[in-house]
């Protein structure tokens, strides 16, 4: 197995990527194995917020390049691994990257392919295909420029060159930086707080903000609209307003 998981609190589902002798290349396997991962808990009811973590060392430092060195273009296509990456995408649930070490290739479009990123000092964010005779394949031109911008995304994706932690987090790709020895406190500490909301609501706010990336404002806003009209349907809706009234603290049941 390539990936390990547990439930290191009421909530939370983890998943740490290990192939710690190759950086945690991520190779077809592994990548079979986390989404599988992800898609079990996102189904299991128990779960409200997922982390993905690699060691110390990388998040993953790329697509496995030895698997792909010798294919052809038809074998890539036939292949198709990006079946599985785009399987990311349609995860309900919030996906937090904590990032410690490289996150370069396919290992940066793994972390931007999550909701949020918290990395420790020692992180850096690359798009390094471009030394190898490629080109990011697995969203990397894409989010990465959502992110950063055209102008930071086209250097980074032309020179290979990665941003250190501090910068990624100037640069508006990541969410936090922290002392590596803090990294999966702090972010099972955004776990938790994320678990402990309504679920549902949570559920559609998710949706509705990746909906921004892809779309044009009246269209976006008309979706918005939709999704919160929806969350009245639910009774997390009646008890977080009621609470609030009370001046007490909700009891949200993901109803
Ligand atoms: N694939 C396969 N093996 C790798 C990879 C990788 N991406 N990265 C590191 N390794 C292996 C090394 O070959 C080495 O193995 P061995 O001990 O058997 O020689 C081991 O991991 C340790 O690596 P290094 O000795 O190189 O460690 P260093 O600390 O000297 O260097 C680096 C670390 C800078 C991270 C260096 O390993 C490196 O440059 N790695 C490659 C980074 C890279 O180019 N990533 C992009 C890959 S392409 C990609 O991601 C495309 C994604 C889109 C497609 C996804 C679906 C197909």
């Amino acid at each position: 197995m390539y990936v390990r998981v547990t439930r290191p609190e009421e909530g939370i589902g983890r998943i740490q990527l290990h192939r710690p002798e190759v950086l945690n290349a991520l190779n077809l396997q592994l990548m079979e194995e986390l989404v599988s991962a992800l898609v079990s808990m996102d189904r299991d009811e128990g779960i409200r917020c997922i982390l993905i973590t690699g060691d110390r060392r990388a998040f993953a430092a790329g697509a496995d390049i030895d698997e792909m060195s010798d294919a052809t273009a038809v074998d890539m296509l036939l292949k198709d691994q990006f079946a599985v990456w785009d399987r990311i995408r349609h995860i309900s649930k919030p996906i937090i990257a904590a990032v410690s070490g490289y996150a370069l290739g396919g290992g940066c479009e793994l972390a931007m392919a999550c909701d949020l990123i918290i990395a420790s000092e020692t992180a850096q964010f690359g798009q390094p295909e471009i030394n190898i005779g490629v080109m990011p394949g697995a969203g990397g031109t894409q989010r990465l420029t959502r992110a950063v911008g055209k102008v930071r995304a086209m250097e980074m994706v032309l020179t290979g060159n990665p941003l250190r932690a501090e910068e990624a987090l100037q640069a508006g790709l990541i969410n936090r930086v922290v002392p590596e020895e803090l990294l999966e406190d702090e972010a099972l500490r955004m776990a938790r707080e994320i678990a402990a909301k309504p679920p549902v609501a949570v559920r559609l706010a998710k949706k509705a903000v990746l909906k921004a990336m892809d779309t044009t404002l009246e269209t976006g806003l008309a979706y918005e609209q939709m999704l919160f009209y929806l969350l009245f349907a639910t009774e997390d809706q009646r008890e977080g307003m009621q609470a609030f009234l009370e001046k007490r603290k909700p009891r949200f049941r993901g109803r």
